[in-house]
């Protein structure tokens, strides 16, 4: 028998919107290099969230585990992740994805300016896109909502490395690694920072 997925017959059309919506913040990339000649953003990554990951959010936020909530109470079934070289560049790359058409802030959050306590530093805004595809309202267009994380590299590495830990549960000494991270996490907002005035210097007579 064939499990059914928990996006129901929304399933396909899920990796489509992702790739259509990835395509859009690509076409800013290359116009931004075209009139500035440099890129806005080093890599750009998406995902649609598995299923096991997905009803283990349902559970996590006491949802049943339906196609509406994973669509339309949770709001990250698809997401992308945009790393940067630059702070700026995080908030540029913002500017460009409010201006989007079709696609409507529903929530923002700046990790950036205000670090998690745990030193988690990243920009994330919730968007109502505006697809091709029927949603689980029953409208055509339909809209789904889409993530963006926007981080620089070094937050990108540091979040990675954070989350490994989440998942491990044999570590010896957690507190320890924990105060670690916080103190690597405040560093490494410090070298982006000098990074970014370095940036500043350089192009200073442009
Ligand atoms: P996954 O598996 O990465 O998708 P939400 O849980 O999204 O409804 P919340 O917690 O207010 O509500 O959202 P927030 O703070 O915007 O965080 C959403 C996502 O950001 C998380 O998704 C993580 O990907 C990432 N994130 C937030 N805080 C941390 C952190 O302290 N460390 C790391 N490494 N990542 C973080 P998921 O669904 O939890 O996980």
């Amino acid at each position: 028998m064939v499990a059914t997925s928990i996006y129901g017959e929304y399933e396909a059309y899920l990796p489509q919107i992702l790739e259509e919506m990835m395509n859009k913040i690509r076409v800013i990339n290359q116009e931004y290099k075209e009139n500035r000649n440099c890129k806005l953003y080093e890599h750009l990554i998406g995902r649609i969230k598995t299923e096991n990951s997905m009803r283990e959010k349902c559970q996590r936020k006491g949802l049943a585990m339906s196609t509406k909530n994973a669509l339309w109470e949770i709001k990250d079934a698809i997401a992308i992740r945009v790393v940067c070289g630059f702070v700026d560049d995080i908030y540029t790359m913002v500017e460009q994805l409010r201006a989007l058409s079709g696609w409507r802030v529903i929530q923002e959050k700046d990790y950036v300016k205000n670090a998690k306590p745990n030193g988690y530093r990243s920009y994330h805004m919730i968007f109502d896109i505006v697809t091709k595809f029927p949603d689980i309202n029953g409208r055509q267009p339909g809209h789904y909502y889409l993530e963006v994380q926007l981080r620089t590299i070094a937050m990108d590495s540091w979040a990675s490395l954070e989350h490994e830990m989440k998942y491990k549960h044999d570590i010896k000494d957690p507190e320890k690694i924990t105060k670690e991270l916080k103190r690597c996490a405040d560093e490494l907002a410090s070298c982006d920072i000098s990074m970014q005035t370095i940036r500043q210097l350089i192009h200073e007579e442009d």
